[in-house]
């Protein structure tokens, strides 16, 4: 077990910071971590129920300082129900985002070069991430072990796939609120030129990384604007087309 995990664990279960890795690695060995990381999650009972994409917008890269796609793991100890309040003191700063959720409605075989991840719905979404490092300041090794600062997400409702769903979704207003008042303003455009793109992206890093991607899992898209504080009170997400999905933090 690297030293990394057992700190980013702990880290994590009693919402106290870790100072950045002084030595990082390559990017394979920081998805080591990760994937040692959400080992421990599952050995302590935690099922996997998906995975997120992270810095799939330029908003994003831009606000954290790192330009690459990453993925992460989520579990269902992260999935909040729209009806649940969100325990403000179990984490350490969470910040909130808003996201596409979609639906994976098939196992990907991820040895066969040719196979496609393939979705049978989305979803409006909010993505809670809480890095473990101090002042959320990382490198891109450091938020890749930290398993992308992944700590909590609510999905809204979901809308079947269809023919029309790649129209239906390009280019929709992404607005965030926190207390009904617009913090941020986006297109779901900002996500890899497209949300659909994102599948494609998780593809080749589920390849690359060796993550499992089955049937009934959830893909995060990443947030098409930057991430707020949340505090609290009401974080709603709104994506034209899509829809709305709010979750109340509270201390
Ligand atoms: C890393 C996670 C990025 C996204 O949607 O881009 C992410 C971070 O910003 O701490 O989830
Ligand atoms: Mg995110």
């Amino acid at each position: 077990m690297s030293e990394l995990a057992l700190l980013l664990d702990k880290a994590q279960r009693t919402a106290s910071p870790i100072s950045r890795s002084t030595n990082p690695g390559p990017t394979r060995s920081a998805y080591d971590v990760q994937h040692e990381l959400v080992a421990r999650r599952v050995q302590r009972g935690e099922r996997p129920v998906g995975i997120k994409l992270g810095f799939t917008s330029a908003a994003k890269m831009k606000q954290m300082g790192v330009s690459e796609v990453i993925i992460g793991q989520l579990t269902d100890a992260m999935h909040i129900d729209a009806a649940t309040r969100l325990s403000l003191s179990t984490l350490i700063h969470p910040r909130v985002e808003p996201e596409i959720a979609f639906r994976v409605s098939e196992d990907f075989d991820r040895a066969d070069d040719a196979a496609k991840i393939k979705i049978d719905a989305f979803a409006p979404a909010l993505e809670i991430i809480d890095s473990r490092y101090a002042d959320f300041k990382f490198s891109l090794f450091d938020v890749i072990a930290d398993n992308t600062s992944a700590a909590a997400f609510v999905v809204g409702e979901w809308i079947l796939v269809d023919a029309s769903t790649p129209d239906f979704i390009a280019d929709q207003v992404v607005t965030l609120e926190l207390d009904g008042v617009e913090v941020e303003k986006g297109t779901t455009a900002a996500i890899l030129g497209h949300p659909m793109n994102a599948i494609g992206a998780a593809e080749k890093v589920a390849r690359a990384y060796e993550f499992p991607v089955r049937r009934g899992d959830i893909l995060l898209a990443g947030a098409a604007t930057p991430a707020v504080p949340l505090r609290n009170g009401v974080a709603s997400a709104s994506i034209s087309n899509i829809g709305r999905v709010s979750v109340e933090g509270m201390s």
